[in-house]
């Protein structure tokens, strides 16, 4: 059964930066669902983008992966495509120790215990970085993209999920607004909102959707489109041809 989160719902002495320990990896179904909004429709739209992707005798990899929520829909997505394997990589032990346990009936699946920064990929028909690129010091971001690009054969997609910062800030304002509104709906108190954002602030570091843009451009990605929005949740997709 999923826990309910309430890592922040006591006062908190002194902030400490974020991390995907153990604590946080007993309530992360719930806390993703309550802080990421649209992000069961994002899980369940990866299926159809890795479908029409998918290729065969290829990898596809779900980097930053948790509990693997995107390694199971990339797994449905691919069911008939032959010899796709799908691999999950996170640096949190606990989170694989969990993720193993979802997924211990699917032998497609395999998940590496590893920093995606120096985790070898080759022969890739589809790449997810579902909100773990904004966890990357900015200054190792282009080259993890550029590592993305040259793993993935052509025809290949990337699908990027990321919180955004507005370029302008009247529209930073609104959207942040409009998130703390969602978090509140979703029942986390104004204590709970604050210290969560405190938490994250050093760790999570958004970029404009400009930003990301240039960046899979540069990197070599001929097709480069938003696909999704909800509030700064922002997706795209980056296909090489
Ligand atoms: C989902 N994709 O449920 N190498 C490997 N893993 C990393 C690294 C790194 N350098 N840095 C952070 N992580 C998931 C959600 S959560 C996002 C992704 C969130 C891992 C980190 O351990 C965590 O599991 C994940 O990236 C980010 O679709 O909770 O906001």
């Amino acid at each position: 059964m999923k826990k309910t989160d309430t890592v922040f719902q006591g006062p908190v002495e002194a902030i400490v930066d974020f991390s995907f320990d153990a604590a946080v990896v007993d309530v992360f179904e719930d806390m993703v669902n309550r802080s990421v909004p649209g992000y069961g429709l994002l899980i369940a739209l990866t299926r159809t983008v890795t479908r029409q992707f998918a290729q065969e005798n290829t990898y596809l990899y779900d980097l930053g992966c948790s509990l693997g929520a995107c390694a199971l829909s990339m797994h449905d997505g691919s069911i008939n495509i032959p010899n796709c394997n799908i691999v999950g990589i996170d640096t949190s032990e606990d989170m694989l120790r969990r993720a193993h346990k979802l997924c211990k009936k699917l032998d497609r699946i395999e998940f590496i215990c590893g920093d995606i920064r120096s985790t070898p990929l080759s022969n890739a028909s589809v790449v997810v970085l579902n909100l773990t690129l904004q966890f990357l010091p900015r200054e190792d971001r282009d080259q993890m993209i550029k590592k993305v690009y040259d793993a993935l054969a052509p025809g290949g997609v990337l699908m990027v999920s990321e919180k955004t910062l507005s370029a302008d800030d009247a529209n930073q304002e609104l959207l942040t607004n409009l998130y703390h509104g969602f978090k509140s709906d979703q029942g986390y108190s104004d204590l709970e909102i604050s210290q969560k954002r405190d938490a994250l602030e050093a760790v999570l570091i958004p970029e404009t959707v400009a930003n990301h843009l240039a960046r899979l451009k540069a990197a070599g990605f001929e097709q480069v489109l938003p696909w999704y929005q909800a509030f700064s949740f922002v997706s795209l997709l980056a296909i090489k041809k």
